[in-house]
């Protein structure tokens, strides 16, 4: 068992990210037997949900003539026009059923601003709102983060580079990862962003071994 500064961090496993869902990560479903495998390796484990409002400001279907894959500037933001996904109270914004959620000991929200999207787990794409995830990882002593989910080119890109500019040491799960690859290569690219700013990245035979 990892000591309590060790904290794992399950980025949106949620249904509308999985096959079938309605922005469906290719083999998104894969992590979850990664996550549960996981789990109970670790003393503190939190979640994150992107939780958006029908209006949300990410879907296409708000913005008259934009279609998916579209970019607009919104706020002042690059904004990727997204389908219709996680909607609050919703099955497909539920977590994965398969997901053991008995030990995440807390849910970070996100995406729940109309006017803003929010990949990361610790605040808004405008850096404007946290979420409490920082504030909570720190009153629990937390220094070292181990990150999986969905998806590696999104919100588990921003996630793990918010959690190093924050101070955490952070270790990206790769094969605990799904991207959606809107382009080809993106998650390529995302994996060595991460990695040039100093994310570990490990596959998770070795965290459960740790070498010694
Ligand atoms: C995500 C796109 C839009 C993600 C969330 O979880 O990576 N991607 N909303
Ligand atoms: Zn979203």
């Amino acid at each position: 068992m990892y000591n309590p500064t060790n904290a794992l961090i399950l980025v949106d496993i949620q249904n509308d990210f999985l096959p079938g869902g309605a922005l469906a990560v290719p083999h998104g479903d894969e992590v979850i037997s990664v996550a549960n495998q996981l789990i109970p390796h670790f003393e503190l484990v939190v979640a994150t949900q992107d939780w958006h409002p029908r209006e949300h400001a990410s879907f296409a279907s708000n913005h008259p003539g934009q279609e998916i894959g579209n970019v607009i500037t919104v706020e002042g933001l690059d904004q990727i026009m997204w389908p219709v996904h996680c909607v609050q109270n919703t099955p497909g914004a539920e977590f994965a059923d398969d997901l053991n959620t008995d030990r995440v000991s807390h849910i970070f929200k996100k995406g729940t601003d109309p006017h803003f999207d929010s990949y990361s787990g610790f605040f808004d794409n405008g850096h404007h709102t946290a979420t409490g995830l920082s504030d909570f990882l720190k009153a629990k002593h937390v220094q070292r983060v181990f990150v999986l989910g969905l998806a590696t080119d999104y919100c588990v890109k921003f996630t793990v580079l918010d959690a190093l500019q924050l101070g955490f040491e952070t270790v990206l799960i790769e094969d605990g990862c799904r991207g959606v690859n809107l382009n080809e290569g993106d998650v390529a690219a995302a994996i060595a962003t991460m990695r040039q700013h100093g994310a570990e990245v490990r596959q998770t035979a070795q965290v459960l071994q740790p070498a010694s």
